[in-house]
């Protein structure tokens, strides 16, 4: 070992100077200077985690030099910003995108092992960034990395959670919940900005004053939080651009009461500090479940208000007033949460800079686009007009004016039926109640609406949104959505990456279309032969991981089942657990033969409150129990719950899986992406005509797919129909044992009752209509094992999955964005 110092070149020279160097010695002498100097230790003392810290603000250093080019080329350009507003961006680790995009990740590696370091260690011991819940934060962060790639000038505005999604454990079989705080070994990507803080109101009363004869609204909030800025940089492919995640936290404008310290009131001294600091303190625990709180109001005027004084303070840096922002700036809801956005813009612009109504709110309108991301009727914000009075009095008169303007305009225009002017109401009456909805808010706030996949817009067309859109008809379109293939495929799965690179050059790291001249090779025994070799190294180095977590064994021949997202009903991860019991019984019944060896994995997390969600976690471990404990079973089919689903296991997973779970309800899915990652990685899907699900078909061809169950209409017919879940299940004798037994407590030998309320409430309700998809379901399974014991057709069709699913590149989506409503242009692919 070396000391500190001694090691250190005495004067860098312009290619291997410390903090622009690429070379091999300029890195490493790049990370022992951090370590030396940021991190404060010797190399003989260095921690993994020490080396982690110093290795990443090496790479830091080298982002910078990027982000400060880009910084002047869009000050200096006059070009139109982007601002994504999301209250979640689910970015997990971020050393391998900084890496991987800066084309240093080799280079790294050599600098690093030349001190006996190794970079794939230092992987593991960053935290994962869980500042979101699922879909909706993941695509969030897969768009901030494409506007970086495609040189969107963007910024993502959002909250900077001190504890994100909680951490996962399951103990005998069911989860808890522990907190996860990512930043308590400190973040090396972020830079705090405490000069940038804005106050951000709560509470008090509006006073009206006359000012040339016209009314003047002026509000003084009872309470004050500060909104201080933490700046992430997000770096894009080849380091071209780099845009810039400002995340925000809660800042208590007086840290304590010292009259009330002084007198011996500790606690209380705090009080109203820790009231405040409360929004950033946790990540809202909703997964499209009812959010419903006040300290989720808080959060969601905090961040929007914050985002909208930072984007106004930039552009009158440049502009004398703020009557051009809609072509400066183009503001995406992420989803309603945000959507406090359009009445906050409103104030500013009419109470605050004096701007008549009309143009404040054509302005307005021309700045904001929305996107929606489910249908669900649970997930559809709607917030208590006196919870809005009471927090933000000022805005609720602005919500009554522009909804008043709304509706008189709709009437003079002809419209009168009772019905479309209740559902286009941005206010809900009912339950002795009045209700804000925040979908109609941001709908009329907005110039765009989308929705994420062509059936899910289609749905919004004809259900939610069916009045407004009658109204408005060119204001709803549909950007389906995408993933990123820098994370999803260069730093997931390696291996494969250099297959496709060897097939189709280089090129195809650059524009994702070269993926199409892979389906030439399809049956090409020689490239199946490799895509295998590497996805079998992938599925051991995953079964190491399912040992160590679950102490389960796994054979990596075997093929890889896989479902990975969070757990809910609509999902149907019970539907996956009751065709597993099937099959289970029908391996039991007929062990003599030959049937396929499938390892089920299931990850995800359920939010703490969604009961039967959590009873599904215990059912899927009860189940792995039983089957795999069972000799009859010889290993031809073992089940595993993986615990502590995040996007670092879900890099470890989606290149092992053979077969990709996509089994919703249809009509529920928005889209999904999970399902986009899986056959991206070359895993077959089997599931429904749901979400993206439609369009992956489209392109990967009924051959390569394995679609079964009811169509969206199908289902709302099912529903209207009122078909009983028992008849059905009488009528299948394979699904009538299966319930029985889940039902009796064959999987929960200790607790019999266990499973009696669930297994009844599927034969009552069936709301996600379990029963009526499962023989279909369980047919199609058995289309899988034929495909899989012919191990050539399978890989042909593995190998048209990776090459027809170039278009689901987020870079495709975030071009579709910014030609369609954001109004930017994007720098061409090279
Ligand atoms: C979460 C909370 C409220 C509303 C929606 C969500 C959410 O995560 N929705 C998911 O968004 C993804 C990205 O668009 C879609 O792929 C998923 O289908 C959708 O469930």
């Amino acid at each position: 070992t070396q000391q500190p110092g001694a090691a250190l070149p005495a004067a860098a020279q312009p290619d291997d100077d410390l903090r622009t160097g690429n070379s091999v010695e300029a890195l490493r002498g790049a990370v022992m200077a951090k370590l030396a100097y940021a991190v404060g230790k010797v190399q003989a003392d260095a921690s993994d985690r020490d080396w982690f810290l110093a290795t990443a603000l090496a790479v830091r250093d080298r982002v910078v030099q990027g982000w400060q080019r880009s910084y002047h080329t869009t000050n200096t350009g006059g070009t139109k910003r982007v601002y994504y507003m999301s209250l979640e961006f689910l970015i997990g680790r971020l050393m391998f995108d900084a890496l991987t995009n800066l084309g240093l990740t080799d280079t790294m590696r050599e600098a690093l092992s030349g001190l006996g370091v190794d970079l794939d260690k230092l992987r593991e011991v960053e935290p994962d960034a869980a500042l979101g819940n699922g879909g909706l934060g993941r695509l969030a962060a897969c768009f901030m990395e494409s506007m970086a790639t495609l040189a969107v000038p963007a910024y993502g505005y959002g909250i900077r959670y001190e504890n994100g999604l909680f951490r996962q454990v399951v103990k005998d079989g069911w989860q808890q919940e522990y907190p996860e705080n990512w930043l308590s070994f400190g973040n090396p990507w972020e830079f705090a900005r405490p000069e940038i803080a804005y106050d951000i109101g709560f509470g008090g009363h509006v006073e009206t004053h006359q000012v040339d004869g016209a009314p003047r609204y002026e509000w003084f909030p009872s309470e004050t939080v500060e909104a201080v800025a933490y700046d992430t940089p997000v770096v894009g492919w080849r380091g071209h651009h780099v845009n810039t995640l400002r995340l925000w936290s809660a800042r208590a404008g007086d840290p304590l009461r010292l009259d009330a310290f002084n007198e011996g009131d500790h606690v209380g001294a705090m009080a109203d500090r820790v009231k405040a600091e409360a929004i950033s303190k946790v990540l809202y625990p909703s997964d499209a479940t009812p959010a419903g709180q006040e300290l989720r109001l808080r959060q969601e005027y905090f961040f929007a208000a914050a985002s909208l004084q930072d984007l106004v303070r930039r552009h009158l840096k440049k502009y004398p007033d703020l009557s051009n922002l809609a072509d400066q700036a183009a503001i995406q809801l992420n989803d309603t949460h945000p959507a406090i956005a359009v009445v906050e813009l409103m104030r500013l612009l009419v109470d605050l800079h004096g701007m008549a109504w009309d143009d404040a709110w054509r302005i307005t309108q021309a700045t904001f686009g929305y996107t929606n991301h489910t249908l669900l009727p649970e997930a559809l914000e709607t917030w208590p007009v006196p919870l809005m009075e009471r927090m933000l009095p000022r805005h609720m008169q602005i919500i009554y004016l522009v909804n008043a303007l709304h509706l008189d305009k709709l009437r003079a225009e002809g419209h009168s039926d009772v019905d479309v002017m209740r559902s286009v109401s941005i206010i809900a009456e009912g339950w002795g109640q009045q209700r804000v909805k925040m979908g109609t808010l941001a709908f009329i706030g907005s110039h765009r609406i989308n929705g994420v996949s062509a059936l899910h817009t289609d749905l919004m067309r004809q259900t939610v949104f069916r009045d407004l859109n009658a109204i408005y008809p060119d204001r709803i379109n549909n950007k389906t959505n995408g993933i990123t293939f820098r994370r999803w495929l260069m730093e997931a799965n390696p291996a494969l990456t250099a297959i496709l690179v060897d097939v189709l050059g280089k090129a195809v790291l650059d524009d994702p279309s070269h993926l199409e001249k892979l389906a030439q090779h399809a049956g090409d025994p020689a490239l199946q032969a490799r895509l295998k070799a590497a996805k079998r190294d992938n599925k051991a180095t995953l079964g190491g991981i399912i040992a160590a977590r679950t102490g389960i064994q796994v054979d990596p021949d075997a093929m890889f089942d896989i479902q990975i997202k969070r757990i809910h009903e609509y999902k149907r991860q019970h539907l996956n657990l009751l065709e597993t019991i099937a099959l289970y019984n029908a391996i039991r019944a007929e062990p003599w033969r030959d049937w396929a060896p499938r390892v089920k994995v299931f990850a995800g997390k359920a939010a703490a409150s969604y009961h039967t969600a959590k009873l599904i976690i215990k059912l899927a471990n009860d189940v792995a129990r039983v089957v795999n404990d069972d000799p009859t079973v010889r290993g031809k089919l073992k089940v595993v719950f993986l615990p502590n689903y995040n996007v670092s296991l879900a890099e470890r997973i989606i290149p092992a899986a053979d077969l990709s779970e996509q089994i919703s309800t249809a009509g529920m899915e928005a889209s999904g992406t999970g399902n986009m990652k899986l056959a991206l990685n070359g895993a077959l899907t089997i599931g429904t005509l749901d979400g993206a699900n439609v369009e992956i078909k489209e392109r990967v061809g009924d051959d390569n797919i394995f679609i079964f169950g009811l169509t969206a209409e199908e289902v709302a017919a099912r529903h209207r129909s009122g078909l009983s879940a028992r008849e059905t299940i009488a009528n299948s004798p394979r699904l009538a044992e299966v319930m029985e037994a889940v039902s009796s407590g064959v999987f929960s030998p200790d607790d019999t009752d266990r499973y009696r309320d669930f297994a009844n409430a599927l034969r009552d309700h069936d709301h996600f209509l379990v029963t009526a998809d499962f023989d279909d379901y369980y047919a199609a399974q058995r289309r899988v094992d034929a495909l899989w014991r012919d191990q050539a057709a399978w890989w042909r069709a593995s190998i048209m999955n990776t090459a027809r699913v170039g278009w689901f590149s987020s870079d495709r989506t975030i071009g579709e964005y910014a030609r369609d409503i954001w109004d930017v242009p994007v720098r061409a692919a090279e």
